[in-house]
């Protein structure tokens, strides 16, 4: 790293002088005296990248996806997100198994090379902790898209079809639920119903193409697409189907405290479609003339339908461009190419997904749900303030 750091200031100098050596200067990077091998065994990011997740919760518990510096529709593996209720477990891949069992005709234990051996099966799709956007009516101005909506993150996730192991173990016609528990020392379980576990959940073992990261589950998590984080088991190793949800409402309060309001919404299992604009926002400071004001959107329900964008406190709204592909349960990243006047501005984007659903305002949503039950799933929009000096503020507006 030395020689880099060294050879990059020489180059930096052989530009300075002057634009006619700028090509030269290229040329002299490119020589960097070899100290090791060129190539490298596994990849790092330039020493210049700084751009890191921040680590949040009393306990140090969680982490924040760095939203504003991100780009496209995919969170690197190093910048997802972290949501552990009692730490990340070391599990050797060979002594991992996977047991399915209760109400099915023949329960069976899987390994890791059982289940490489079943056809694979890859979705695009985001991860979303019911958390975010708990830190919404207690910021203050100066809050970041990443303390704000830093518990969202998206990767291609690979592995086998839940459908198909429970076909291997022939679930009985009373099995309504499955009890999903992992390895880490709270053995956190979760209840799925069993329409949502024979559509579209994953059993991942692989996470943008490599194995899962530790934290992120290894050797194995259930992916269920759309629906809050916690029901995503990682770490799995155990799949017990009954003829009932296996967590009363209280039991889950007790998970989500200090929420000790007994309205926990338990079952709302789906993640409502939500957008933030990700940049212009605090901390930047911006110039007057063109910005593409660039955001994430996604619903837990079907594909973004939609992004408009409004410069005005919402008086009027201007459709977004969305960057191709759009999936299903999917983030897509939008634009806006936006011309800035100097004048203070209120930027805020809001979302319309495939079931026609709008993205509420904040006094929408606390109208209907109250602000005590928003610290979970609250998809409000976020407003950013363009000061006249073009400082960027977020904009609390409950
Ligand atoms: N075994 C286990 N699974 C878990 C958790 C956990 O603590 N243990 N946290 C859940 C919660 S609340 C969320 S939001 C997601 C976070 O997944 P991530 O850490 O990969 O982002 O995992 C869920 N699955
Ligand atoms: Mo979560």
């Amino acid at each position: 790293m030395g020689t880099s750091v060294l050879s990059r200031r020489r180059f930096l100098q052989a530009t300075a002088t002057g634009a006619g050596v700028v090509l030269a200067g290229q040329k002299a990077t490119a020589d960097v005296r070899r100290v090791g091998p060129w190539a490298s065994q596994y990849g790092e990011r330039s020493p210049f990248d700084k751009v890191n997740r921040t680590i949040s919760g009393n306990l140090q518990h969680e982490s924040e996806t760095p939203q504003q510096a991100l780009s496209g529709m995919i969170t690197p593996s190093s910048l997802h997100y972290e949501r552990h209720h009692a730490g990340v477990p070391t599990i050797r891949p060979e002594e991992h198994k996977l047991l399915i069992h209760g109400m099915v005709e023949e329960p069976k234990v899987f390994t890791l090379h059982d289940l490489l051996r079943f056809p694979q099966a890859s979705r695009i799709c985001f991860l979303e902790c019911a958390g975010n956007g708990k830190h919404h009516f207690k910021s203050d101005e100066k809050t970041t898209p990443q303390r704000l909506c830093g518990l969202i993150s998206q990767s291609e996730w690979s592995g086998v079809s839940l459908s198909s192991l429970l076909r291997e173990v022939g679930v009985k016609k009373s099995g309504s639920w499955l009890l999903a528990e992992g390895s880490d020392a709270c053995l956190l379980t979760r209840s799925i119903p069993m329409e949502r576990a024979l559509d579209d959940v994953l059993i991942a073992y692989a996470q943008n193409g490599e194995a899962v990261r530790p934290e992120q589950g290894y050797p194995l998590r259930l992916i269920v697409p759309g629906c809050e984080g916690s029901m995503n088991v990682k770490w799995l190793r155990r799949l017990e189907v009954s003829d009932q949800p296996f967590m009363t409402r209280e039991e889950t309060a007790k998970y989500s405290d200090p929420l000790k309001d007994g309205t926990v919404r338990q079952f709302s299992f789906v993640m409502d479609a939500k957008s933030i604009i990700t940049q212009p926002a605090y901390p930047l400071q911006i110039e007057k003339g063109w910005h593409e004001i660039r955001g994430l959107a996604w619903s837990g329900r079907g594909q973004v339908a939609g992004v408009e964008v409004s410069d005005d406190n919402g008086s009027s709204w201007h459709q977004a461009q969305l960057q191709s592909p759009v999936l299903d349960k999917s983030c897509v990243r939008f634009g806006l190419l936006w011309k800035w006047d100097g004048k203070e501005r209120l930027l805020t984007s809001r979302v319309i997904d495939s079931t026609g659903y709008t993205q509420p305002s904040a006094r929408e949503l606390i109208a209907i749900r109250g602000k005590q039950s928003l610290r979970y799933h609250n998809n409000t929009m976020t407003t950013w303030r363009v000061q006249s000096d073009g400082q960027v503020f977020y904009q609390r507006m409950d």
